[in-house]
């Protein structure tokens, strides 16, 4: 089995750290990538790590999933609300999927609340601000090893 987990960031996130600390706090996203590695390898697993602002983009790093990851972490950032065609993609991804949010997208507006990937998604990390990567990683780990 595969030990490589996939965690993919949608649109703007890019930018974290450089804009709204309040709601996105202040780690950039390389922080995190190094983070997650680390987290990762400690667990025995391998982590790739990707962020696109193009949906298509995001929709092939899940079909790569398909055939080089033991699981997928995802922030789809804006199409977590919006993109069917990346819901499409995770239904043919049969192992582990997290969705992740920094932000606890819940107590903010009402455009924020309905996401379309949960329903797919096989757990759901919210709130927790950048540590929600490490946290996911561990979960990840957990749940690939036991599938
Ligand atoms: O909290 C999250 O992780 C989100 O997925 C972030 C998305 C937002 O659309 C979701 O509702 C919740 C937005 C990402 C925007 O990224 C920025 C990063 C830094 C500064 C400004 C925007």
């Amino acid at each position: 089995m595969t030990k490589t987990i996939f965690v993919l960031n949608g649109p703007n996130l890019n930018l974290l750290g450089q804009r709204e600390p309040t709601i996105y706090g202040t780690t950039t996203l390389a922080d995190i990538k190094e983070r997650c590695i680390v987290r990762a390898r400690g667990l025995g697993f391998m982590v790739d790590f990707r962020q696109t602002n193009f949906e298509g983009e995001l929709v092939e790093s899940v079909h790569q999933a398909r055939n080089e990851a033991c699981g997928i972490i995802i922030n789809p950032a804006a199409y977590t609300f919006t993109s069917i065609a990346l819901l499409d993609a995770l239904k043919t991804f049969d192992a582990p999927k997290i969705e992740l949010h920094i932000s606890n997208v819940h107590a903010r507006e009402s455009i924020y609340h309905n996401s379309l990937i949960s329903r797919v998604a096989t757990a759901i990390m919210i709130g927790f601000g950048a540590r929600g990567y490490e946290l996911a990683i561990e979960a990840m780990a957990e749940m690939a090893g036991r599938s």
